[in-house]
């Protein structure tokens, strides 16, 4: 088999979505997705410039080659626009892989290690009642696992509440808008909330929470030992993580379980958290880690240290990222839990798919591949329309981390 075409579709049915579509001579196509929220042209330019020439008259089913000639032949590695370049390619060539052997993606990665994969899904409020209502909401229509976000009071639009009535969606077509912030005010409410959704819910719902890169270690320390009597599933991206060592400092200061890696893209990012065991959830997409191919080492190493899976679900990742997320977290023995955005509707009718929801639980489906499609003529009707993620500002005006 070798392949003969190579495209892009950029469209933006409510969002953007970089897609690559890959065709063969045997007529199987595969589809990848390289969306990078905020910077999708780059991703797409740096697919149709530098590798989509140097895919005709491969052999698709040499995955890991490819990846090898992709990641290394490029002298210049890592980086989100490059690895997300690279994982649209590896997971498209796994789903053709998957179509010409005639069996869904997860069979080659291991088969089934599970029934179904767990998923937290978004609740979130202007207040406390508000997220409350939210995360019954989402435990009546079955989730089993919930992350809770709220609207701090003296904080204008903290991270993770929605503008009145709107789903919550973080990019937005205009420049980027700006967000106070105060660490303060956010540190004396959450164990608030928590402990108003423990008293409310009970011990069994999973409850989650994103700090969303906004603290120092040491604050951290202190949210993750404030939130320790309401057991939480992970308190996510507590600080940056660009300096590993800062989680040993959380570390020493709490046992609620810390979550981290939506922003990383190579394995070497997340070395020391995992061979140090400072972290509990890895969660780097599959897509902006570079593919199945890297995340499947990445998972298989994580395992060594008692380190799982927690793969970024977020809308800003299309369908097809979903789909590769449920088939690796369906098979890997490590899986912890995978975040579950839903589309929107538009989305979903761009991007017919196999995989369903029922009680707590994704299942990927049994389609040969990764069995999710592109209604072309559709996502015609909805071009690319330039967006950007917010920023924040500390209430004196100081640049701080969104
Ligand atoms: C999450 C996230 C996202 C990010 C978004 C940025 O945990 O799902 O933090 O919602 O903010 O992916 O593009
Ligand atoms: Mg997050």
């Amino acid at each position: 088999m070798k392949i003969i075409a190579a495209r892009l579709i950029v469209c933006s049915p409510d969002r953007n979505f970089v897609t690559l579509k890959i065709e063969t001579d045997e007529g199987i196509y595969g589809l990848g997705d390289g969306t990078l929220n905020g910077r999708e042209l780059a991703v797409a330019s740096y697919l149709s410039e530098h590798i989509l020439p140097c895919l005709i008259g491969r052999d698709p089913f040499q995955t890991e080659d490819i990846w090898q000639y992709l990641y290394r032949g490029a002298y210049w590695r890592r980086g989100p626009v490059t690895m997300a370049a690279i994982g649209a390619v590896d997971v498209a060539l796994w789903d053709i892989k998957g179509k010409a052997l005639n069996t869904p993606v997860y069979n080659l990665l291991g088969g089934k290690s599970r029934n179904g994969v767990l998923v937290y899904t978004h609740a979130n409020g202007r207040d406390i009642p508000e997220a409350l209502d939210s995360v019954r909401k989402h435990m009546d229509e079955g989730y089993l696992a919930v992350r809770a976000q709220s609207g701090v009071p003296g904080v204008a639009s903290s991270y993770g509440v929605p503008k009145a009535g709107k789903p919550y969606e973080p990019a937005e077509r205009c420049l980027p808008s700006e967000s106070l912030w105060s660490t303060e005010k956010y540190l004396n409410f959450v164990p608030t909330l928590f402990e108003k959704l423990r008293v409310e819910l009970g011990p069994d719902v999973h409850l989650l929470h994103d700090v969303h890169h906004r603290l120092t270690p040491i604050e951290a320390g202190r949210l993750g030992k404030a939130l320790e009597p309401y057991h939480l599933f992970w308190m996510e991206d507590p600080t940056p993580a660009e300096l590993q060592e800062g989680f040993e400092v959380i570390r020493r200061h709490t046992t609620t379980p810390i979550a981290v890696g939506e922003v990383f893209n190579s394995i070497w990012d997340a070395h020391d958290l995992v061979r140090h065991q400072w972290i509990d959830y890895l969660r780097m997409a599959i897509v902006h880690g570079g593919g199945i191919t890297p995340l499947k080492k990445t998972a298989d190493f994580a395992a060594l240290y008692h380190v799982r899976t927690g793969f970024h679900g977020a809308t800003d990742l299309s369908p097809v990222t979903m789909a590769a997320a449920l088939h690796l977290g369906l098979a890997v023995h490590n899986f912890g839990i995978q975040e579950h955005m839903p589309h929107s509707a538009l989305t979903d009718e761009v991007f017919p798919h196999n995989y369903t929801f029922d009680a707590g639980y994704m299942y990927p489906g049994s389609a040969p591949g990764l069995g999710v499609d592109i209604d072309e003529k559709l996502a015609a009707k909805y071009p690319y329309q330039r967006a950007y993620l917010p920023i924040a500002r500390k209430l004196d005006g100081t640049l701080t981390d969104w």
